[in-house]
Parts: C-alpha cells; sequence; structure tokens
C-alpha cells in the first residue's frame, strides 16, 4: 500500500471523527450559546410607569418558660416589612417593647422603674403584650433610616429584662444596586435579549430594575418566575404562577419607544426564567433568564417543546456513530493510522 493512499485514508478518519465530536458537542452548545447572549441595550426609556413593592417578611419570636427570647438577634434589611409573630408558650406575662434607638444597649443593672422611666422619655418603635400562652402579630416597617441599627426589645414586667428577656433587631442597609436592563418584546414571539446577566451579584437581596419594551406592535407581559433554577413549562405556567405569585409580571407598551418597568427583590442566587403570558407566546419561544449571583452558563432543560429536533439529533448521532465504528474497525483490520514511521513497529516502537 502506498504511504500516500495511508495518508489519504488517516485525513477520511480524522474528518470522520470531528463530524463524530461536532455532532456530539453542537447539539450540547446551542443552548449555552443562547443563555449567553446577553445585555443588549435598547436606547434610553421612556418611562411609563413606576411601581416597586417591598418585600414582606416574617419572623417568629417565642417564650417558654424560661427568661429568653427565641431567637434573640433578628437580622432584617432596611426597607422590609416585617411580621413578627410573638408565641408565648409560657405560663408568665412578658411585653414585646423595642427601644427607637438603635444603637443603645440597656444597662443589665437598671431597676424595673428605671427601665420604664426610659421608655417614658424615648418612646417605644414597639410594644406589645405577650400574655401567657397567647401569639400575637406585630407589624412593623423597617425603613431606610433605621439602616445600620441594632434596636434592642425587652420585657418590661419587672426583673424579666434583668432575669435575660431582650435581645436585637439588627438592621442592615439594604443592597443598593445600579442594575437595570431594558428588555424588548418583539412580534416574532422572542424577547431581546432573552438572557439578563446579574452575574456580578454578591449581596442579597438585592434589587434589581428592569424597564420592558417593544419592537412590535402585539400585546406582551414581562413575568418572572420567582422560583431559582427552575424551568417553567409551556403547558402549565399559568397553574405554576397561580400557586408562586411571580416577582414581577409587566405588560408591555404596544408602542416602540415607551417603556413600563418594575422592580424585582431577588433573595437567593440562580436563574430565573422570565416569560410572556399571553396565550401561545411562551410555546413559541418567548421567554429568557435573568441570571443573579452565577455565570450565565448554566445548564437548563428549555421546556419549550424541542422534541422532534432532539430526536432529530439522536438519529443523525447514533448513525455518525455506527459510521465511525465501522471505520475504527477497518482500521484495526488494515492497519495502523497513521502508518509506523520506518524502523518502527505497529505500536510506534523501535
Ligand atoms: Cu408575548
Amino acid at each position: 500500500m502506498s504511504r500516500r493512499r495511508t495518508l489519504r485514508r488517516g485525513a477520511v478518519a480524522s474528518l470522520i471523527t470531528a463530524v463524530l465530536i461536532l455532532a456530539v458537542v453542537l447539539p450540547l452548545a446551542a443552548p449555552i450559546a443562547r443563555a449567553e447572549r446577553a445585555g443588549q441595550e435598547m436606547g434610553r426609556p421612556h418611562v411609563a410607569s413606576v411601581s416597586a413593592a417591598a418585600p414582606h417578611v416574617n419572623v417568629t419570636i417565642t417564650t417558654n418558660g424560661t427568661p429568653a427570647f427565641v431567637p434573640d438577634v433578628l437580622h432584617v434589611t432596611a426597607g422590609q416589612n416585617l411580621t413578627i409573630t410573638l408565641n408565648n408558650s409560657g405560663a408568665y406575662n412578658h411585653t414585646f417593647t423595642m427601644a427607637s434607638n438603635g444603637t443603645e444597649v440597656l444597662p443589665l443593672n437598671w431597676s424595673p422603674a428605671q427601665l420604664d422611666d426610659y421608655f417614658a422619655t424615648n418612646p417605644p418603635i414597639v410594644n406589645a403584650s405577650m400574655p401567657a400562652n397567647s401569639v400575637t402579630d406585630v407589624n412593623l416597617t423597617v425603613n431606610a433610616s433605621m439602616a445600620g441599627g441594632d434596636f434592642e426589645f425587652v420585657s418590661l414586667i419587672p426583673y424579666q429584662f434583668q432575669a435575660g428577656l431582650y435581645g436585637f433587631l439588627d438592621v442592615t442597609p439594604p443592597v443598593s444596586s445600579s442594575l437595570t436592563f431594558y428588555v424588548n418584546a418583539s412580534d416574532t414571539y422572542r424577547f431581546l435579549p432573552d438572557a439578563l446577566n446579574a452575574s456580578s451579584v454578591t449581596k442579597f437581596p438585592v434589587a434589581i430594575n428592569v424597564f420592558f419594551g417593544t419592537v412590535g406592535v402585539l400585546s406582551h407581559t414581562f413575568t418572572l418566575s420567582p422560583l431559582p433554577n427552575y424551568n417553567l413549562s409551556s403547558s402549565n405556567y399559568t397553574t405554576f404562577f397561580g400557586q408562586h405569585a411571580p416577582l414581577v409580571s409587566i405588560p408591555v407598551p404596544t408602542t416602540a419607544g415607551t417603556y413600563n418597568n418594575g422592580t424585582v427583590v431577588i433573595t437567593a442566587p440562580g436563574y430565573y426564567e422570565y416569560i410572556c403570558t399571553i396565550t401561545g407566546h411562551f410555546a413559541n419561544g418567548m421567554f429568557g433568564f435573568l441570571y443573579v449571583g452565577i455565570p450565565t452558563v448554566v445548564p437548563y432543560v428549555a421546556v419549550v417543546s424541542t422534541a422532534i429536533v432532539q430526536s432529530e439529533i439522536l438519529i443523525g448521532g447514533g448513525v455518525l456513530l455506527a459510521i465511525g465504528l465501522v471505520l475504527a474497525l477497518a482500521a484495526t483490520v488494515t492497519g495502523r493510522v497513521p502508518p509506523p514511521k520506518p524502523g518502527q513497529d505497529k505500536f510506534g516502537h523501535y
């Protein structure tokens, strides 16, 4: 066999190998490439409306027979609406009385009268009674001016504070975010862009602003799933959003160049899917992903039906694999590719 022919056979085998690799890699790479597409800015928005809801946080403080609030430190972020459930399962009455000064620590050697005097001159921001065997809810708006403070709460029943019935509300500043995205809807059922990159976020909760406009004339919505790392299904998203309220659902203006906007508060890293909820639009490909605190390349499964494409890829890949196996078998019969150099045996040894 001439060296020239052997080389050509080697080239054919290399080509087949390359095709095999592409057959495997391309279907994997396609969704990643789509996920990476990000950040087209769409001109300066004309703001049509502004809406932002303060997030709501529920916490529970319990007391039982022992003189302690459990937990005795609450961590909240300024800008949150707080509901504190006071659960006293013990046989003693208490109060839940919170100082308005976020920098003061009340001396434990104060007498009950001194404690009462203090709150008479410095009115508490919360003062609720906790009767024995009761559950009481109190609401507190933790506004921005409280950021950085540690607000002490005590029981004013004589000698309970001194015995240990105290704790602190620790208020951290809100994470200010300059993250603003512009997303446009197209009448070909696409979001432009369909990937929003908030990978740089490291602190939570984080507020992200989304401006939503259109390049078409049809009605659309920008509706964001509240669950991280969850892929919506085009067949049951209505049920899903009935059970899990969207973080935001913005109707698009139907005039190009005008925008509606909304602020979403994200509390955990992950990818969050957004879809258009107008019937049929999601199924036609109107979805995208917001990546918060994670790289924009994450494995996800597009739930919009790709069954036909996938089976074609599987069959095609199988055929190519079979060709490759036949060629490999042929090579083992007819000899090594490429052939050994002069003086080498077929294993490359001299
Ligand atoms: Cu739509």
